[in-house]
């Protein structure tokens, strides 16, 4: 059995063309990052995973990759990714790497050959279909809106795409392609960088009937599909053991039964899964373009249900709130105005204490927010654009559409890492290629790293705990009061001990009864308030207050 390092892990996220510019252009470089490796150090945090740096148009930022083998000259050279790995190694942090092999950019070399004529030997690389009466080959749609086929017009056959249609999906069936993959993923190992997150990836194996979805978009003939678990065994065998990889599957619209499968070790699939569930709560009937407040019951049930279950199955959790694709947490079920540091440190304490491994996206640390940006001109993600049009079709008004964006916008989470209170924020001397966040003035890292009840001191904490406590890292799960409209609230029990884990996730004050108050000794083991009772007990939670007790 390999050494599963990863289970007492931090992992910090960054998404490099928001992260540190060093040459002025506006995105940030690979340098930017290699300058704040000592300030991720002083966070605590053992892993950093880069969101893709290869050669890329950038129409999805980096997700649409055109050349697997070299890095994107906006954010440096393979030399400065050199760089970048033995200096994260020095000090004693690992590297993992996005891969991105459900589709490739249309700019691929081998998108090119397949695209120039239906006998090239880089047809099958991709899904090709003729048309059907006259219109796409299915009507599946794409994740960005809109069609996921488009017509090529030099070959008369469409091509699929899930996502952008300058992403074209790659065709699995194709052993060509799957080898392809592997000598590419051995290259990365052969570096000797320690891991990848697979992005989209239970969506490589599509239904190869292809049929018509009557009631919807086509995700379940390419969900989990027929073949997904007989090629990630396979890519696990041929590379990812090999080099002893550390592996984090991107899942979406996944099912817990099925993330089981990819990460209980005795499979040899993936380490462990990214899940959404949890964060659909804010979208009423599955619309994630919707301005609506979240379901807080629903949230608690979702998280727990994963809980158990992946201990149960014997799988592991990627625990998160934050991404590159999601809103700033903070925002979104917290209180970035009144109580910005309770709220924030709440919601660090709820995920950290579960069972997985935490993922820390960069700013969260520090609590950055969504920007509230006020017209469309300052978005840029293709997604949010993408919808802005879709909306203004469907007749609603600039003002309204807006509003959406500013709580659902993947460029919530994309504005620039605010370092600073210097012009935009520190992150660059040229003009950003997405604005910062007007509050960078009163939240950023020179600032925060200077308070001691900070939110990045509480970060700190919650990395130190995780190193301490074996109980966070293997306890099972128990949901306390699940319908309680306030209170989230769980246990987490190993051997003799037991962690009372108690957040109250609103501005009013909330009662708790701890029904087993006759628990042995025990002791406050953090709090986001310097005075919570610092004995397990019956109590008040104040606004966002959040405390762990250890039992034992
Ligand atoms: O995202 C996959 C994905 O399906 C979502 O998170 C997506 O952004 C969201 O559902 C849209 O509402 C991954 C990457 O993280 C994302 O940045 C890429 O755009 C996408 O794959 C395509 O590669």
């Amino acid at each position: 059995m390999r050494e599963a390092w990863w289970k007492k892990a931090t992992i910090y996220q960054i998404y490099p063309k928001s992260f540190n510019d060093t040459t002025g252009n506006g995105v940030g470089d690979i340098q930017g990052i290699i300058e704040k490796l000592d300030y991720l150090n002083e966070l605590g945090v053992d892993v950093i995973w880069l969101t893709p740096v290869y050669k890329s148009p950038q129409k999805d930022n980096g997700y649409d990759i055109s050349d697997y083998y070299s890095i994107e000259p906006t954010y440096g050279t393979m030399e400065d990714f050199q760089e970048l790995l033995d200096e994260t190694h020095k000090r004693g942090m690992k590297l993992i790497m996005d891969l991105v092999i459900n589709h490739t950019s249309t700019e691929h070399e081998w998108f090119k050959q397949a695209s120039s004529s239906k006998t090239n030997e880089y047809r099958d690389f991709y899904i090709w279909k003729d048309s059907v009466d006259g219109a796409e080959p299915t009507n599946w749609e794409s994740k960005f809106g809109g069609p996921a086929w488009e017509y090529d017009k030099k070959t008369g056959q469409y091509y699929l795409h899930l996502f952008d249609v300058t992403q074209a999906d790659l065709n699995w069936e194709n052993k060509e392609v799957r080898e392809k993959v592997v000598e590419m993923i051995r290259f990365w190992a052969e570096k000797g960088i320690d891991g990848f997150r697979l992005d989209v990836i239970n969506l490589i194996s599509k239904d190869q009937r292809f049929p018509n979805d009557d009631s919807g978009d086509g995700r379940k003939f390419y969900t989990d599909g027929p073949r997904v678990h007989e090629y990630l065994h396979e890519i696990n065998q041929a590379a990812f053991e090999p080099y002893n990889m550390m592996t984090v599957g991107e899942m979406s619209s996944t099912t817990l039964e099925n993330c089981v499968r990819y990460t209980n070790p005795e499979r040899k699939e993936l380490d462990m899964t990214f899940q959404f569930h949890h964060l659909k709560v804010d979208y009423p009937n599955g619309d994630k373009w919707t301005k609506a407040p979240f379901d807080f019951v629903e949230l608690k049930k979702i998280l727990s249900e994963w809980q158990v279950g992946m201990h149960e199955g014997g799988g592991w959790n990627a625990l998160f709130w934050c991404n590159h694709d999601q809103p700033r947490v903070v925002s979104r079920f917290g209180d970035d105005a009144t109580y910005h540091k309770e709220s924030a440190k709440m919601l660090a304490t709820t995920i950290h204490m579960m069972q997985g491994t935490p993922y820390i996206y960069q700013g969260e640390e520090i609590g950055m927010t969504n920007p509230n940006f006020t017209s469309i001109e300052q978005y840029r993600d293709v997604e949010s654009l993408n919808a802005y049009n879709k909306l203004k079709q469907h007749g609603k008004s600039d003002q309204e559409i807006i509003g959406i964006l500013q709580q659902k916008s993947r460029d919530n989470a994309r504005t620039p890492m605010q370092w600073s209170d210097y012009e935009n924020a520190g992150f660059t001397n040229g003009t950003p290629w997405i604005e910062p966040a007007p509050n960078y003035v009163d939240i950023n890292v020179e600032k925060v790293t200077k308070e001691p009840d900070s939110i990045f001191n509480h970060y700190q904490k919650l990395i130190e705990l995780r190193k301490k406590y074996d109980i966070i890292t293997y306890g099972d799960y128990q949901l306390l009061l699940g319908e309680d409209p306030q209170i989230f609230a769980y246990t987490r029990n190993w051997k003799n001990e037991k962690l009372v884990v108690i957040n109250n996730f609103y501005e009013k004050e909330a009662s708790f009864r701890f029904a087993h108050n006759k628990e042995g000794k025990n002791k406050l083991l953090l709090s986001n308030y310097d005075d919570s009772p610092i004995e397990l007990a019956d109590m008040v939670l104040r606004p966002y207050e959040s405390v762990v007790y250890y039992v034992k």
